[in-house]
């Protein structure tokens, strides 16, 4: 049977989410609020865990090991990188890295530590999904390397510098560490991005401006993905 996490970082990431479930109930956990549902016969766990990879590795621990989620589904915004990636673009993360995680000085690379990996990989059976409710909805979903850091990136070298070391196409700040806990944990996990800013000078302006609808873009795109998680019709329990 599943239970199914669906998390984003900040409140506004999740509220369309709510809208959509409709009725909850409330709970609090470890310093956060986490909505339980259930939805057309599936039990979800919702929740925001506050900016950064701290904050969301909190999290996504909590949804798997206390409230017993077998599957994780992220929404949020991102900057983009990749200029293919315009604001509202969705992205999908084939694989995820720290890219702020730094022991260069012993001659590791860029985001790597003893006993981790500097890519985490996600789900092949959920972002297939993805394409298949992207191609019924007649939308878009590029596939793409997301960069993960306690920072939000406004400035052309450190983008540059990322990609360097990742050749990621979009960076944010939780995605990577959720994939290090899923992965810990044996649990699938998707994590979608719609674009709020290309992480330049001018980025905060960007995401002020567009956090708000990128964040719906997001999260509709996910909700249709658990209807087809949840649809009786749907074999990949
Ligand atoms: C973090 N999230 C931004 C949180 C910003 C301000 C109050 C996504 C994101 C991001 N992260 C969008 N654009 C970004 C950027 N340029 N750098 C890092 O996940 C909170």
């Amino acid at each position: 049977m599943n239970k199914i996490a669906i998390m984003g970082a900040m409140p506004e990431e999740i509220a369309p989410i709510l809208e959509i479930v409709g009725e909850y109930k409330t709970t609090e956990y470890a310093g956060n609020v986490y909505y339980e549902a259930n939805y057309k016969g599936t039990d979800l766990v919702v929740a925001h865990s506050k900016i950064g990879k701290v904050f969301s590795t909190l999290t996504a621990s909590s949804m798997i090991q206390h409230f017993g989620c077998n599957k994780l589904l992220f929404s949020g915004v991102a900057g983009g990188i990749n200029p293919s990636l315009k604001i509202g673009d969705l992205i999908v993360a084939t694989k995820l890295s720290q890219h702020d995680l730094d022991i260069t000085a012993f001659g590791h690379p860029m985001g790597f530590v003893p006993g981790g990996s500097v890519f985490v990989e996600a789900d092949k059976g959920l972002i297939a999904l993805s394409k298949e409710v992207a191609q019924e909805l007649g939308k878009t979903v590029q596939e793409g390397i997301i960069a993960t850091g306690d920072q939000f990136v406004h400035n052309q070298s450190i983008k540059d510098e990322i990609v360097k070391n990742f050749n990621a196409d979009a960076l944010e700040m939780e995605g990577g560490s959720v994939a290090v806990v899923c992965d810990a944990l044996n649990v699938p996990f998707f994590i979608l991005r719609a674009i709020s800013d290309t992480a330049d000078t001018d980025a905060s302006f960007s995401f002020d401006e567009f956090m708000e609808s990128s964040a719906v873009i997001s999260a509709e795109f996910v909700m249709k993905m658990v209807d087809k998680i949840v649809s009786p019709l749907n074999n990949t329990k």
